[in-house]
Order: C-alpha cells, then structure tokens, then sequence
C-alpha cells in the first residue's frame, strides 16, 4: 500500500516529533512516499537543492498514486489543506488526524473539519493517534 503522509512544513516545524513517531508506525502498513516530511533537517526555511515548482509536481505525482492520505493536522499548513483539497478532487481516501487542544480558540479549519469526503479523528497522543491507525489501515 502507497501511504501518502501529510504534515506542516513551512506552516512550522512544532508537531516534528508526532509526525516522526506517525510516519515510523505507518510503514508496518506500506510505503511512506512523503517519509522526508520527518527529516529534522527539512526545516522551514527550506532546502536549496530543489526549486518549489519541482516539490509541488513530484508530490502531486504522489498524491495521485498513493492509496490514502494520513494528514496530520494540528498545525495549520496551506500546504497541508491543499494537498487535502487536491486529494479530495481525485477521489482519494484521506484520513485527518488532529490532536485535541486545551486552547479553545484554537480548532480544526471548518473547510477541513466539515468535509464529507474527509474522515477527521481526533486523538489524544500517539497511542490513540496508532489506534485510529489500526481501524483505517488494518
Ligand atoms: C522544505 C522547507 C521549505 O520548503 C521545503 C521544500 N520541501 C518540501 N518537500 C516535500 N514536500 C513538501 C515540501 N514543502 C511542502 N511540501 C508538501 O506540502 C508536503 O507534502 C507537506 O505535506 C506539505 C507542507 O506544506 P507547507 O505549506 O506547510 O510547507
């Protein structure tokens, strides 16, 4: 199985520890085509050794072979919400992951969160977050 992952890079680098515990996890289930996303060095300054129009079009070539999507979503990212939207187009299976905040004024994007062609979960840590896992790719 092709597993597109999905997480923040120049929406900001806070959630890097998750997205390397979620990407380790997901490859018992398949490829990680995305796997660079938790690379430390990927930062959100960038890399120089490639230009962006190159990055969008190698990822939208991926986004259009992978089987799902996991998208984790806590950390707002254009990025994140327009590979969603594009995913969506094509009719792909995505799966929102979104971790639960103490801070009220800070919620999940209504475009996202209120999707049909979306499944969004909310969890708690990355045990929970490897459970939800589990039900969608098991
Ligand atoms: C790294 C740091 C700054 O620019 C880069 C270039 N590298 C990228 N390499 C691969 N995928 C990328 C890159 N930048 C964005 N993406 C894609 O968009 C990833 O698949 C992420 O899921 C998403 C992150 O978007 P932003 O808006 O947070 O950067």
């Amino acid at each position: 199985m092709k597993i597109y992952f999905a997480g923040s890079i120049r929406g900001g680098r806070d959630d890097l520890d998750i997205y390397i515990k979620i990407i380790n996890y997901l490859k018992n289930f398949g490829e990680v085509l995305t796997e660079h996303i938790s690379k430390p060095s990927l930062t959100s300054f960038g890399e120089n050794h490639t230009t962006d129009d190159l990055i969008h079009d190698r990822d939208m070539k991926w986004l259009e072979s992978c089987d799902i999507i996991i998208a984790e979503v806590t950390n707002p990212s254009l990025g994140v919400g327009y590979e969603i939207g594009r995913a969506v187009e094509k009719n792909k299976k995505i799966i929102c992951l979104y971790r639960k905040q103490t801070d009220r004024n800070k919620r999940l994007s209504a475009m996202i969160n209120g999707c049909e062609d979306v499944v969004n979960e909310e969890y708690d840590n990355f045990e929970s977050a490897k459970r939800i896992i589990d039900e969608y790719l098991k």
